[in-house]
């Protein structure tokens, strides 16, 4: 049966390009508050254990539902709690709704744990294998699997499961010849013929425990040494030590640092955030081992390495597929940006919108670098509505052009106070749109389920959709994705058009930061480089100043 989400999946799951770089985004955490508890064991036992915690209330329909609140401070009431929990089942949503607080939708957790994408020609699949009780291990590009979880869904003791990464870290000590990881990096296409002859060379159940693996840890074998070489690491890592088609990959490196890769048509950062809350706040606060917890003794149970029988015509391809990854690695530039002379306390005391302020900096940045405005997105959660997915925000409008023309082309023409209004009404606007988006009547769904109504029915296109100024629209060159929280200290994802860039971006309290990422790399630095002016400028007029 066809259910209306379908064509969005299918959107994600028939495109061909590899899912690195133009799919997978990331998350990484911010460090365990306690120094020691840092190490590359200790955090990444803690953080297993709190994952499969996770998956067990979620599994037991513990897990508390995700809730938007109209007044945040409802969260924190018990009254509301108990209120709720008191209600049945059937009128919670009700009662939730009387005090303007609004259940989401949690459809998607179901393929957060245990689930891969698979290639296949020309659309892939989503596979799920509830019944999975490993756990994957990715180590110098070795594959190894243990159970974390008993057939009655205890999970294994934490000192096991320590002595396990122990045991595969020593195992691991050098790279395999052939990692069949970098297939994973591969056109859809191609990685799905090579994985027709890996099942054909006898691979089978090798490919099973990976697919239906409750996920992946990657223990990597590197230390970044600043933010930009994390990123690379989380976004695209070296290859050899990443399983991409997995629903989530947790890495952790050599010191201790942790973050999340996701394959993205199964779901989006809202689920993944969740998770990621969860598991930095559980891990921290009730940590499963200490510093100097001792290993349990191997022969509880069994981890197993994983062999592969390669013949020529895969050892070749997986040859290819490095070959392919290493030289698009080359070329993806990530940079990061800090604005550090407001944020969000600043703007709220402005009675502006801290988002509405970054997107209205980045819409003068444009105008500035390019001479002109240039299709921008920035993406919207819509898991108000049942199976939501996003909706595009569209941060150009005639209000931000204006605006961006008077900073950047009219700079004495407006007196402070003109300028200033303009700002006001970029800000009222935006929120406007963010609203609208959130409830639904943004219009970039809307085209694209008419344009899918269309192709499916087999009518000739639309003229509508062969316009030059709508494929401009879906030509993104600024693709943005914002995300708060006490648990994250950097995201990304690449940029979407060969000319665009890729922008993660908070607004912070007393600061704005971005992580950028393209293949243009004067073009990103000299983005950045307006930016600062650009927000400088807003800054200027906030405080009164003209623009000089
Ligand atoms: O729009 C959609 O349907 C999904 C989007 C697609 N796209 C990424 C192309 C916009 N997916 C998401 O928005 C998920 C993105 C998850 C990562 C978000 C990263 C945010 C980074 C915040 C922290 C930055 C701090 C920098 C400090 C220097």
């Amino acid at each position: 049966m066809m259910i209306s989400t379908d064509p969005w999946f299918d959107m994600y799951l028939c495109a061909r390009d590899p899912v690195v770089l133009n799919f997978n985004p990331f998350i990484s955490l911010n460090p365990d508050p306690k120094e020691a508890y840092n190490s590359q064991v200790v955090r990444a036992t803690n953080l297993v254990v709190s994952s499969i915690k996770f998956l067990n209330s979620l599994n037991n329909e513990l897990l508390r539902p995700d809730i938007y609140y109209v007044n945040p401070k409802w969260s924190q009431s018990r009254l509301f709690k108990k209120f709720i929990r008191l209600l049945p089942t059937s009128v919670s949503w009700y009662g939730a709704y009387m005090v303007n607080a609004y259940p989401l939708d949690m459809s998607q957790y179901k393929r957060l744990f245990n689930s891969s994408r698979i290639p296949k020609l020309n659309k892939d699949e989503l596979f799920t294998n509830e019944l999975g009780r490993h756990l994957l291990v990715m180590r110098n590009g070795h594959f190894y699997v243990f159970d974390v979880l008993d057939p009655g869904g205890n999970i294994l003791h934490p000192s096991e499961i320590q002595a396990q990464l122990i045991y595969i870290l020593q195992d691991a000590d050098r790279l395999p010849e052939f990692s069949l990881c970098y297939l994973t990096t591969e056109d859809r296409n191609t990685w799905a013929a090579v994985r027709q002859q890996l099942l054909e060379a006898g691979n089978e159940d090798n490919l099973q425990k990976i697919d239906g693996a409750v996920f992946c840890l990657c223990l990597d074998n590197i230390s970044p040494k600043d933010d930009t070489e994390l990123s690379h690491c989380m976004l695209h890592g070296r290859g050899f030590n990443r399983w991409f088609d997995k629903s989530f990959s947790l890495i952790i490196t050599s010191d201790g640092t942790a973050g999340v890769n996701f394959e993205h048509s199964w779901g989006d950062g809202v689920a993944v955030l969740r998770f990621v809350n969860e598991v930095y706040r559980n891990s921290t606060r009730h940590p499963a081992i200490v510093p100097h917890s001792s290993p349990a003794a191997l022969s509880a149970t069994k981890c197993e390495r994983l062999e592969f029988k390669l013949n020529d015509s895969i050892q070749s391809a997986i040859n290819a597929a490095r070959m392919k990854f290493e030289e698009t690695n080359e070329k993806i530039s990530v940079r990061m940006f800090e604005f550090r002379k407001f944020g969000k306390e600043f703007l709220v005391k402005q009675k502006l919108s801290p988002d509405a302020v970054f997107q209205l900096a980045c819409q003068m940045t444009a105008y500035r670098q390019f001479g002109k405005i240039i299709s921008s997105y920035e993406a919207c959660s819509t898991a108000a509505f049942k199976h939501g997915r996003t909706e595009t925000i569209r941060p150009t409008s005639i209000v931000t052009k204006q605006c961006s023309h008077a900073f950047v082309e009219e700079r004495s023409k407006h007196s402070v106070a003109e300028l200033r209004n303009m700002i006001d009404e970029c800000s009222k606007y935006h929120r406007r749109l963010q609203l609208e988006a959130a409830l639904g009547k943004g219009f970039d769904r809307h085209l694209f389920a008419l344009k899918h109504l269309s192709v499916s029915r087999g009518d000739p296109m639309p003229e509508l959709f062969l316009d030059s100024a709508y494929q401009k629209l879906n030509h993104i060159i600024l693709s943005t994705s914002t995300l708060h929280s006490p648990a994250v200290h950097l995201g990304g994802f690449g940029p979407v058009v060969p000319d665009g860039f890729g922008i993660g971006y908070n607004v912070f309290d007393t600061w704005v930061g971005c992580n950028t990422t393209g293949y243009l790399n004067r073009e990103l630095q000299e983005f950045l480089r307006c930016l600062e002016y650009s927000l400088n400028d807003i800054l200027d007029v906030l405080e009164g100043r003209p623009l000089v």
